[in-house]
């Protein structure tokens, strides 16, 4: 996938898409990463979808420390946003998302029953940055069968709703947004997850950032992996990506050993991990 180069325009053009959709739509799934459900979300969202219900769906959570991954579930819910944790390769995904919409509109669905209007699919659409599993999840919860279930008023041209059962149906293009990172540590949390794949992030400093936080919070997966000694983390995260290059065997060519350490930790070599910590968010 080509990187996608956020200029002022094309963010007025994706929101002005996204605002038109809202009207179509009973909720909103904003995906975010489990690994950084900080760092993935973009803070404009809430001022966006204003006062429609809102559903935080935390994508790739077997690939996330599930203890944070609870926490940050209470945390969005003490926000007053209903959260769940998904792995979009699982089934029972389809019937827990379903499920959790049900209950969040269910105010809203039990009055139109109540004015015996007929009882009709809840309409949804995903939203989230590039990456995040948007598409992944929509065929998930579409069971592949991309159901076409026809042209609705309002529905931007060429857009379709897709059946995911009988309850529900979703809009065929999920809304993109941007990743914010004018922060350093939230662009290494991007960079080091494959959310974004942008020059300004050098392999070695997302490697150096890397080492830094799985010596701080999973210190064991490290010294499991590349079987480290004690004295090894007595070294500084420079002497120890160096020692990482010539363990390698790639001599002094620390950018290609940060490259396979990224790679090994995004494919969950060092196990589950969650990088944006809850004990460093602050309550709202
Ligand atoms: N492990 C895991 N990988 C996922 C999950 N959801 C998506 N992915 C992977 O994340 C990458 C991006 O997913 P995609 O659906 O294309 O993201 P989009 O750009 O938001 O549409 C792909 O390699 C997917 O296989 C998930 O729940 N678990
Ligand atoms: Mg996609």
């Amino acid at each position: 996938m080509a990187t996608i180069q956020w200029f002022p325009g094309h963010m007025a053009k994706a929101i002005r898409q996204l605002e038109e959709n809202l009207h179509v739509v009973d909720i909103v799934f904003e995906l975010v990463d489990a690994r950084i459900p900080q760092s993935s979300r973009n803070p404009e969202i809430e001022r966006i979808i204003k006062e429609k219900p809102h559903l935080v769906i935390m994508t790739k959570s077997d690939l996330a420390d599930p203890e944070q991954t609870k926490n940050w579930i209470k945390k969005f819910k003490a926000q007053g946003l209903p959260a769940i944790a998904v792995d979009s390769k699982a089934n029972i995904t389809t019937k827990t998302v379903t499920r959790i919409s049900q209950s969040i509109l269910a105010e809203k669905l039990d009055n139109e029953h109540q004015k015996g209007l007929k009882e009709r699919p809840i309409r949804a659409i995903t939203v989230g940055i590039p990456n995040v599993g948007k598409s992944t999840l929509l065929n998930r919860l579409v069971n592949k069968r991309a159901a076409q279930v026809g042209d609705r008023p309002g529905v931007t041209k060429g857009q379709q709703w897709l059946r995911s059962s009988s309850k529900l149906q979703l809009l065929d293009t999920p809304g993109i947004l941007w990743p914010k990172f004018d922060d350093e540590e939230t662009g290494q949390a991007l960079a080091l997850t494959g959310a974004i794949k942008d020059q300004r992030f050098a392999s070695d400093d997302v490697a150096l950032y890397a080492l830094k936080f799985f010596r701080q919070y999973y210190p064991e997966e490290l010294q499991k992996r590349y079987k480290l000694t004690e004295d090894d983390f007595e070294l500084s995260d420079v002497d120890l990506l160096l020692k990482l290059t010539k363990q390698f065997g790639m001599k002094d060519d620390y950018e290609r050993a940060s490259d396979r350490l990224i790679l090994d930790i995004r494919k969950g070599k060092l196990g589950r991990y969650t990088l944006n910590r809850t004990d460093g968010v602050a309550d709202e």
